[in-house]
This record gives C-alpha cells, structure tokens and sequence, in this order.
C-alpha cells in the first residue's frame, strides 16, 4: 500500500470512527497521528508514566493488550472479557465484559494492597444501570468483606468507592461513600476514587467527569481497611456472603492506581489527558 492511500485510509477511518475531528484518534504506534492531537502530543505512555512517576503503580490501557502500560508488572489476566471500541472510536481499545461470567485479575495483585491513600481512576461504560456488580476490587472474597472496591448504586449507576475492614459481608464491615451521580448507560465516563485515612477516619471523594461529586453520602460501619488475602479482580464481586458472584456489564478503559491522594488538579488532568480524554 502505497503512502498516499496509507494516509487516505488512517483519515477515513478518523472519519468513519472519530467524528469530524481526528484528534480524537489515538495510535500509540504512528507518529504522524501524534501531532494532531493537540498541545498535549505527548506520548500516552510517557505522559502519565512521567508526570506520575513512582505514584503510578499501574495503568492499563487495554489498547488490545492486556498489559501493565507503568511497568509491565500488574497486567490483567482475562477470563472472557473482549476488546472493544473505546470512547475515541479505536477498534480495540476497551475492555468489555458480559456481565454472565467474564472476569479478570491483575498479576501480582498484593503490590496494589498498599496501605492508604489509594486512588483509582478509570472510564467506564455501563451496558445498563441496573446492575449491582463490582468493577473492581483490590481484594476479591466470596465471605467478607476487603480491600478497596469500587462499584455502581443498583438503580441509577451512580459510583461508589467502599473499603471492607475484613469482617464478614455485611453494612457493618464496610464503609461506602455514594456519589450519587447517576450515570447514563452506553456513556463513557470517568471515575476517580480516592481512598484516605485521616486520624483513624476513613475519607474517601469521588469525581465524575473530572469534578467532584457535590453532593456525596457514607454508609456503612468499618472505619479500617484490611486486605486481606485475595487477588485483584475486575468484573465481578460477592454482594452477600454465600451468593454467586455478580458479574459486571458494560466497558473499562484506562484503569489506574495511584498510591497517594490524586489532587482536583490531578483528576482534571487525568479526565483531559491523552488517553483519558472523553
Ligand atoms: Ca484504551
């Protein structure tokens, strides 16, 4: 293929994909798309791993690969989710999952049960609101609850991010602050989740969309965070002890953690950046 019809294809399917406007088109491989996204043409990669530095324990970006974009460690292991569009129209640039029985879980999991803080970002799409399935989980049990996990409200989809102090499931092991800001299903969105403990309290913020959810609500009891010994799972989670697991449905792209408390600013730049941009 000549270079000519090479750059009349990349342009028809900016076209066909993307919407008028190429700079949504990401390839991390070609470097003549790079300058027309933007002032921040920066590589994906080397934007985040750069400006987050150590803070950045791993980023998946799921651009049909399952791997570990901040240093290879903690890639995902699927059992059964599949690539999908993501929000810039890129084939393969998402991770979907059914919501029958797919699941994944990072390799190496125990280096992302740190002490807190802990923030977590990610886009998200939901193929319906009405769900009550777990995205992700830093520590996966069918009993109690652990780790740091991130979910959606059953009705309305709104975000919440809980920690489980390692008793059994139940209110009472568990505090969860509610975002209650619903989402629109087959949307992309952006989640942050930041997870701290300030003078034995538990403090969590979530952001949608770059902003903080104003008008945020806590439940549950547990006022600590124990890990426990379960692995990192994305896609499913066990609402009540003895039940099957619930399996999550819908589209995850752009996961990251981060082992400090992401600032306003750092959610604005995560929700703009390359890679993160809606
Ligand atoms: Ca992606």
């Amino acid at each position: 293929m000549g270079r000519l019809s090479f750059l009349i294809l990349v342009l028809g399917s900016a076209i066909l994909f993307g919407g008028c406007d190429s700079t949504t088109i990401y390839s991390p491989s070609r470097d003549a798309d790079r300058s027309t996204r933007g002032e921040r043409s920066g590589d994906q990669e080397e934007d985040l791993t750069s400006v987050y530095e150590d803070d950045l324990l791993a980023w998946l970006p799921f651009d049909g690969s399952p791997e570990d974009a901040a240093g290879g460690q903690h890639f995902a292991i699927l059992e059964g989710p599949h690539y999908v569009p993501d929000r810039h129209g890129n084939s393969a640039g998402a991770l979907w999952f059914d919501g029958v029985d797919d699941f994944a879980t990072i390799s190496q999991g125990r280096a992302l049960q740190i002490p807190l803080p802990i923030s977590v970002s990610y886009w998200v799409s939901l193929d319906q609101t009405r769900q009550t399935a777990g995205l992700i989980t830093t520590s996966f049990q069918d009993s109690h609850n652990t780790g740091v996990f991130l979910t959606f409200d059953s009705h309305t989809g709104a975000p919440a991010v809980s920690v489980g102090d390692g008793g059994l499931m139940g209110s009472g092991s568990r505090k969860t602050l509610h975002s209650n800001i619903p989402l629109e299903a087959r949307e992309w969105h952006h989640v942050v989740a930041v997870v701290d403990s300030v003078e034995s309290v538990i403090v969590m913020t979530i952001y949608v969309n770059g902003l903080p959810a104003p008008r945020p609500s806590y439940s549950g009891g547990a006022e600590a965070l124990d890990y426990g010994f379960g692995p990192v799972v994305l896609g499913k989670r066990v609402a009540s002890e003895g039940q099957h697991p619930l399996f999550f449905a819908g589209a995850l792209d752009d996961l990251a953690f981060f082992d400090r408390v992401l600032t306003p600013d750092d959610v604005k730049h995560l929700f703009e950046a390359p890679g993160f941009q809606r």
